[in-house]
């Protein structure tokens, strides 16, 4: 007999015979029947079982067999009767939540710790279902503009971002890092494919215990060439982001309602400020060299307040204070040609036009006092014809974390990684 998924029980016929299969999502053992809620990964289904029948506990795999039945109480309007219970594995253990209740109600560690069933919860689930249906949306975006996906190691030479938080392996007896981004790949395939973007894990060793960062994180990364300066690839960032919030309308519709979310609306064009406005907007000091976490949260209820944006793009930050592969505003190199997106108050996304000739990487290195020798493989790449280019990244799990406004990245992530954990 063929599988019935829970969502389509409601269109067997009455009286024809129904297998289902999935996990004792809950019994409940009455004076006259037994009810047995099913759940798999469409939904839940009601079976009705003779009083005292003996039911696998919670969550242990199950397979029923019995007759699909009309009943305007169940679920959907069809129960299966008739049924026989069979375990697929070994009696679950009690989980450390009842995964029944309609909310999951219980702190942090215990979601964390328990991650391997936790996310079952139907409103857990769901946070991923959006991640899934944005990932779809990147991908779709950048496809429909000539992108090619690819895909970079992650054991590397050196450190990408800054020295500070690389994870050290050994690698056959010498130093190696886990790549904290794509970043010196997707500028050479630039020289290769024009528009690259990649999806994959990035690695830091993020010393801070905070609510936004994590040691492991999803990076949704992009690079286009041929762009006169970074507006082309904020334009690009733009499109892309609508096409996320478009994919997780239509593709994770019921997750959306689930959670009870809104979703944001992406204006056609998002508004820019620079730097120095936005220090200023923030009441930040004059020569801050970045935007706190707390200049973040004003200038995103700026944005709401005077642009009725869920975005900001904040461009023109201080060149020194910037990643060294940044290009310099040429009309005045204190500034530069990067940016972030705030989404909600919180970084979402860094970006810039990147500097394209060895020469300039060449004078920038030995102006920060950074070592030519690690870098040499990137740099040389320059000599050979990288044109003019520009990307950005986003961290997923910062994206769906302001989407649902969870307070702690965490809940967002399916097994996290942190200064104090490794399992599960
Ligand atoms: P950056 O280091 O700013 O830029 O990272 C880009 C985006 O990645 C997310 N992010 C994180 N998410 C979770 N945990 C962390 N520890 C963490 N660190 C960063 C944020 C951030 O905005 N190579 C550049 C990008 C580029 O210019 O293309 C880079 O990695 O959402």
């Amino acid at each position: 007999m063929r599988r019935t998924l829970t969502s389509h029980l409601p269109e067997a016929t009455p009286g024809s015979p129904v297998l289902l299969q999935g996990w004792v999502h809950r019994r409940r053992p009455l004076a006259r029947v037994t009810f047995l809620v099913v759940r798999d990964r469409t939904g839940l289904a009601q079976v009705v079982l003779p009083a005292g029948a003996e039911v696998p506990p919670e969550e242990t795999p199950i397979e029923v067999t019995g007759t699909a039945t009309a009943n305007t109480q169940a679920p959907g309007g069809v129960e299966v009767t008739d049924a026989t219970v069979i375990a697929l594995a070994e009696p679950a253990e009690t989980p450390a939540v009842e995964l029944w209740r309609p909310t999951l109600e219980t702190g942090l560690p215990t979601l964390l710790d328990h991650a391997a069933t936790t996310w079952r919860h139907p409103m857990q689930r769901a946070k991923w279902e959006l991640a899934a249906a944005s990932l779809r949306g990147f991908r779709d975006t950048l496809d429909a503009q000539g992108f090619t996906e690819v895909q970079s190691p992650k054991l590397v030479e050196q450190a990408t971002e800054s020295g500070a938080n690389v994870f050290e392996v050994d690698y056959f007896g010498r130093p190696a890092f886990l790549a904290q981004s794509p970043q010196f790949f997707k500028q050479q395939l630039v020289g290769i494919f024009e528009r690259v973007y990649e999806v994959g894990p990035v690695f830091r060793a993020e010393p801070h215990d905070t609510v936004r960062h994590l040691a492991e994180y999803v990076s949704l990364d992009v690079e286009l060439g041929f762009v006169e300066d970074h507006h082309p690839v904020m334009a690009c960032l733009r499109d892309v982001v609508a096409g996320m919030v478009e994919a997780v309308r239509v593709r994770a519709e019921d997750a959306v309602v689930r959670l009870g979310i809104e979703l944001p609306e992406v204006l056609p064009e998002i508004p820019v400020i620079h730097f120095r406005d936005a220090l200023e907007i923030a009441g930040a000091p004059a020569d801050e060299r970045d935007l706190s976490p707390g200049h973040e949260r004003a200038l995103g209820e700026w944005a709401k307040a005077e642009h009725g944006s869920d975005f900001l793009l904040v461009d023109g930050y201080p060149t020194a204070h910037r990643a060294f592969y940044s290009h310099p505003d040429p009309a005045d190199p204190h500034w530069s040609r990067s940016f972030d997106l705030i989404f909600r108050g919180v970084e979402l996304v860094s970006g810039a036009q990147r500097l394209h000739r060895y020469g300039d990487y060449v004078r920038t290195l030995e102006e920060r006092g950074y070592p030519y020798a690690p870098y040499a493989s990137y740099v040389e790449a320059f000599k050979r014809g990288i044109p003019p280019h520009g990307g950005f990244a986003i961290g997923l799990e910062r994206w769906i974390g302001r989407l649902v406004e969870a307070p702690n990245i965490r809940e967002v992530t399916l097994f996290p990684r942190d200064l104090h954990r490794l399992a599960p």
